[in-house]
C-alpha cells in the first residue's frame, strides 16, 4: 500500500457543518423515520484506480439490468464456480421453497482449496493466525489442503457419511476452518455452535439437528483464561443420544476428562490419517450447514443452507463487496460461530483464494490496543467488524489506535447492526485516517450472505446507510399491504425475489420457516410472495436504505411509531454518551414512555443535569416525540455474543422486572442482575 495521502472527497461536508437533520416527520407512515443524514463520501482516486468496480453509472447500469433477470445474472456469476457438472435449470420456485443451479454438481472445500493448488495459489498463505497469548501460524493453502483431506478421512473412519450431522464446538484456531471444510469435503453437514455457548445451549443445538459426532477442543484462550469447552461437551452430551464420538483438538494443554470409546485426540487420529480424499460430487441442493439463530421467544431456529447458490452469492459478495485482490490481508473479526465467520471467514474469502488474517481472543487483550497491534505488526489491508465492537473502542478513547501505524487499511468494513452516524465518522477519520471506504452490509444469517452494501470504488456513502441493495437482489421498503413505501416513508424491509444464498429452510421445521418469514407478505394474484426480514427501514430519495432495526422493537408513543434504533443514535451522537438502549414501557397517556438506557463514557459522571441535557438533546436531533421519558444510567447493556443489544430483555425489566424469555444467548448474565437491581434501588 502507498502511503500517500489521498484523502477521500467529501461532499457537502463533514468538518465544520454538523448533520442537519429535519424535524418533521410523516405522520402517515407506518413507522416514522426521523433521522436526516446529509453527509455523502466518495472514494479517493487511489483507490478506484484498482477497485473492480470503479463507476456508480456503471454499478446502476448493472443494478438495473440484473433487477430486470436476477436469474441470469446470478447464472452469471455462478460461472465463477468449478462445477463437476453444469446444472440444467437455474431456478426454481415453489412459494415458500427454492431451489438454485438445479442439476448441477459441486463441492465447496473443492471452491476454497483444490482449484487452488494447481496455481500460483499453491503456497500463497491461506489463513495468518495469531493466538491469544502471541504464538503465530501460517497455513498455506496446500497446507490447508492437506490438513482439510487428513481430517476428511478421520471423520469417514469414524462413520461420518454424506447428510450426517457434525456438530463443531471450538475456539478461533485453524482446525475449526479445517473441520468445517472437511464436512464439505465428505457431504456431512457442519453444524457450529459458538464457543461461547453453555453446555445447555450446546446441547439443545447438537438435539435438534441430531448430531452424531462434535468436534471440539479442551479449552480456548478469552482475555488470558481458559474457556474450557471439552467440560462444556461432556456436560451437554449426558443427554445427547445421537452422538457417538467426540473428537478434541489440544490447544491449551489444560487436564480434561477423555471418555473412552467416545472421545479421541484429533492429533492421534491425524497422525494416521491418509492425505488423499477426493471431494464429494454434491448436488447445489446439498445441505452445506445448519447454524442456529435465535428466535424472539423459545427454541432457536436452525437456519439451513445448502452448497450452490449459497457458494456463488458468497463468492461473489467477498470479491466486490471488499473489493478483494491476491495481495490483501484480510482480517474479518466475526467468531467462526456466527453466520459472518461461517461466510466472511471461511468459504468466500477461501473461494477467492484470499489471505485471512484469524485472532483467537480478545479486543482488549492484553490492552484496548489489540486489534490495532495486529493491524499494524500484520499489515492488514481490509477489516471488517461490528458497530458494538466500533462503539468500545470510541469508548475505549482515540489513544489506543493513536499509538499504532493503520496506515496498511485501504478499506473498512461493518455488519450486525446499525452503525450510528458519530460510529461510522470515528471509524473513518480514527481508523481508516479519511482514506478507506466503509462498505456498511445489511445481510442476516438466514440472507447467507450480502445483500445491501456499497461497492466501495462505486457507491458514493452516507454515514448510517448501507446504501443500496446489490445487484441481483430485489430488496424493497414496504407497507402492511405490501405497497412500496414512498422516499422516506419507513416501512418493512423485504425481498421482492429468490436470492441463491436464501437459506432454504428451518432444519426440521417447514412449517416454521413459512409462518415467520413468508407470512406477512404471502403471494397474491398481482405478486409473488415477499421475503419478510423483520426489519424496518426506509429508503431516502436517493434510494438508499436506512435501517431502522428489528421490527419487535418498533416502539408507538403517542401515536407515533418509532425505530428505537434512531432515538439511540441520537443519544450516541452526544458527547457524553458511549451506547443507548430504548425500550417502550407501557403509559397510560401516551401509550407508551421511552425508557433510554444509557452507558456514559469512560469518566463520565452520571448527574441529574445530564439527564435533562440528554433529553433535551434528542428533542433537538429528532423532535419532542422522541424524548426520553425516562433515561438510566449503566455501565453495560444486555448482548447476545454477538454483539445485538437484547431490547426484549430490557423491556421486560421495564414493564414486569421479571425475564421470561429466552436468555442462553446472553451475553453476561450479570448484567440483567445489575440492571435489575438499580431498578429496585431506584424505584
Ligand atoms: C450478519 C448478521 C441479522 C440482523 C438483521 C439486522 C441486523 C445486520 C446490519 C444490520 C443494520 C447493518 N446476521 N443487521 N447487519 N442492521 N445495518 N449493516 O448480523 O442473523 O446475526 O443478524 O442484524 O437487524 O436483521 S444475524
Amino acid at each position: 500500500m502507498a502511503k500517500k495521502k489521498a484523502a477521500g472527497r467529501s461532499r457537502k461536508a463533514s468538518k465544520k457543518a454538523a448533520p442537519k437533520r429535519a424535524q418533521q416527520v410523516t405522520t402517515t407512515a407506518e413507522i416514522e423515520s426521523v433521522l436526516r443524514e446529509q453527509r455523502v463520501f466518495e472514494a479517493s482516486e487511489e483507490f478506484k484506480k484498482r477497485a473492480h468496480l470503479s463507476s456508480f453509472t456503471k454499478l446502476k447500469r448493472l443494478r438495473r439490468e440484473a433487477e430486470k433477470d436476477p436469474v441470469a445474472f446470478w447464472e452469471r456469476q455462478a460461472e465463477a464456480l468449478d462445477w463437476f457438472r453444469k446444472w440444467d435449470r437455474a431456478f426454481e420456485w415453489k412459494y415458500p421453497f427454492v431451489r438454485w443451479f438445479i442439476g448441477g454438481q459441486l463441492n465447496a472445500s473443492y471452491q476454497c482449496l483444490d482449484r487452488h493448488i494447481t496455481t500460483w495459489r499453491r503456497n500463497k498463505a491461506a489463513i495468518v493466525w495469531e493466538g491469544e497469548p502471541g504464538d503465530q501460524r501460517i497455513l498455506t493453502y496446500d497446507a490447508l489442503y492437506n490438513e482439510v483431506n487428513k481430517f476428511a478421512n478421520v471423520l469417514k473412519s469414524l462413520g461420518i457419511k454424506r447428510r450426517d450431522v457434525v456438530a463443531i464446538y471450538m475456539g478461533m484456531v485453524p482446525e475449526a476452518v479445517i473441520a468445517m471444510l472437511a464436512c464439505a469435503r465428505i457431504g456431512a453437514t457442519h453444524n457450529v455452535v459458538f464457543g461461547g455457548f453453555s453446555a445447555e445451549a450446546l446441547r439443545e443445538r447438537i438435539n435438534d439437528s441430531k448430531a452424531k459426532l462434535v468436534i471440539t477442543q479442551d479449552a480456548a484462550w478469552r482475555r488470558g483464561n481458559e474457556v474450557r469447552l471439552k467440560d462444556a461437551v461432556d456436560e451437554a452430551l449426558k443427554k445427547a443420544p445421537t452422538v457417538k464420538n467426540v473428537i478434541v483438538y489440544r490447544r491449551t494443554g489444560t487436564e480434561i476428562n477423555m471418555k473412552m470409546g467416545r472421545d479421541h485426540w484429533w492429533h492421534e487420529l491425524m497422525e494416521g490419517a491418509s492425505p488423499v480424499c477426493k471431494p464429494e460430487r454434491l448436488s447445489s441442493e446439498h445441505p452445506l450447514f445448519i447454524l442456529y439463530t435465535s428466535g424472539s421467544t423459545g427454541k432457536p431456529k436452525g437456519v439451513l443452507h445448502t452448497t450452490g447458490g449459497y457458494m456463488t452469492q458468497v463468492t461473489y459478495t467477498t470479491k466486490m463487496v471488499f473489493d478483494l485482490h491476491d495481495d490483501d490481508l484480510y482480517w474479518c473479526t466475526a467468531d467462526i460461530g456466527w453466520v459472518t465467520g461461517h461466510s466472511y471467514i471461511v468459504y468466500g474469502p477461501l473461494a477467492n483464494g484470499a489471505t485471512v488474517l484469524m485472532y483467537e481472543g480478545a479486543p482488549n487483550y492484553p490492552a484496548p490496543d489489540r486489534f490495532w497491534d495486529i493491524v499494524e505488526r500484520h499489515r492488514v489491508t481490509i477489516f471488517y467488524t461490528a458497530p458494538t465492537a466500533i462503539r468500545a473502542f470510541m469508548r475505549w478513547g482515540e489513544s489506543y489506535p493513536r499509538k499504532h501505524d493503520l496506515s496498511s487499511l485501504r478499506l473498512l468494513g461493518t455488519v450486525g447492526e446499525p452503525i450510528n452516524p458519530e460510529a461510522w465518522m470515528w471509524y473513518y477519520t480514527v481508523i481508516g485516517g479519511k482514506r478507506c471506504p466503509i462498505v456498511d452490509t445489511w445481510w442476516q444469517t438466514e440472507t447467507g450472505a450480502i445483500m445491501i452494501s456499497p461497492l466501495p470504488g462505486a457507491t458514493p456513502l452516507k454515514p448510517g446507510s448501507a446504501t443500496l441493495p446489490l445487484p441481483g437482489i430485489l430488496a424493497d421498503v414496504v407497507r402492511s399491504d405490501g405497497t412500496s413505501c414512498k422516499a422516506n416513508e419507513g416501512g418493512y424491509l423485504v425481498v421482492k425475489h429468490p436470492w441463491p444464498s436464501m437459506f432454504r429452510t428451518l432444519f426440521g421445521d417447514p412449517k416454521r420457516y413459512k409462518e415467520v418469514y413468508w407470512s406477512k407478505f404471502p403471494p397474491t394474484k398481482d405478486r409473488n410472495g415477499y421475503y419478510f426480514t423483520g426489519d424496518g427501514a426506509r429508503k431516502d430519495e436517493d434510494g438508499y436504505f436506512w435501517i431502522m432495526g428489528r421490527i419487535d422493537d418498533v416502539v408507538n408513543v403517542s401515536g407515533h411509531r418509532l425505530g428505537t434504533a434512531e432515538v439511540e443514535s441520537a443519544l450516541v451522537s452526544h458527547p457524553s454518551v458511549a451506547e443507548a438502549a430504548v425500550v417502550a414501557r407501557p403509559d397510560e397517556i401516551k401509550g407508551n414512555a421511552l425508557v433510554a438506557f444509557v452507558v456514559l463514557k469512560a469518566g463520565v459522571k452520571e448527574t441529574e443535569k445530564l439527564r435533562q441535557e440528554l433529553r433535551e438533546h434528542v428533542g433537538k436531533e429528532i423532535g419532542p416525540i422522541a424524548k426520553p421519558d425516562e433515561i438510566r444510567f449503566t455501565d453495560a447493556l444486555p448482548k447476545t455474543r454477538s454483539g445485538k443489544i437484547m431490547r426484549r430483555l430490557l423491556r421486560e425489566i421495564v414493564t414486569s422486572g421479571v425475564i421470561r424469555g429466552d436468555i442462553t444467548t446472553l451475553e453476561d448474565k450479570a448484567v440483567i442482575e445489575r440492571l435489575r437491581q438499580q431498578l429496585g434501588e431506584e424505584s
